[in-house]
């Protein structure tokens, strides 16, 4: 029986961390980083993770960068006087003590223009984002390109 568990827990365990995708950094906590294939002439990519701060001081994302690109911004969507939805960058981000800061489609979002590097962007591909925090500092994440948006995520998508 023993020997039995032993066995099923050894070949779960590489699959839970593959499919968890997530990195700790000081008291933050940041949960699989996905992009969306698209297009090969699509000019820019966008890339979303939801990072939660588990500490009881707030922190703050200042900047991002990726080998793929030489300009990689912090981007957020807002509404303009007309009614319409328009995205625009940000200088940095607030992640407030205890709580969630989410980057999804139509909120906040990375923005990495005119990306070098292609054959990353494709389904199933990972690339390399550096995250840097006023407090926790530098975290390198992996930005998992996939077909479609996570599924916590899909009615964001289906919004527009
Ligand atoms: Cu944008």
């Amino acid at each position: 029986m023993l020997k039995h568990a032993l066995v099923v827990a050894a070949l779960l365990l590489p699959a839970a961390f593959a499919t968890a995708h997530e990195y700790t950094a000081g008291d933050l906590h940041i949960a699989h980083p996905w992009s969306l294939a698209l297009p090969p002439n699509a000019p820019n990519v966008a890339a979303y993770f939801i990072v939660h701060n588990n500490g009881a001081v707030d922190d703050r994302l200042l900047s991002v960068d990726t080998p793929i690109s030489a300009n990689a911004q912090l981007h957020e969507h807002v509404q303009t006087a007309a009614g319409a939805m328009q995205m625009q960058q940000v200088d940095s981000v607030p992640v407030p003590a205890g709580k969630d800061l989410v980057f999804a489609p139509s909120a906040y979002h990375v923005m990495i223009l005119q990306p070098t590097d292609r054959s990353l962007l494709t389904d199933g591909k990972r690339f390399p984002l550096t995250l840097h925090f006023q407090r926790a500092g530098d975290v390198t994440v992996q930005v998992a390109v996939q077909q479609q948006a996570p599924a916590e995520q899909q009615g964001h998508s289906h919004a527009h």
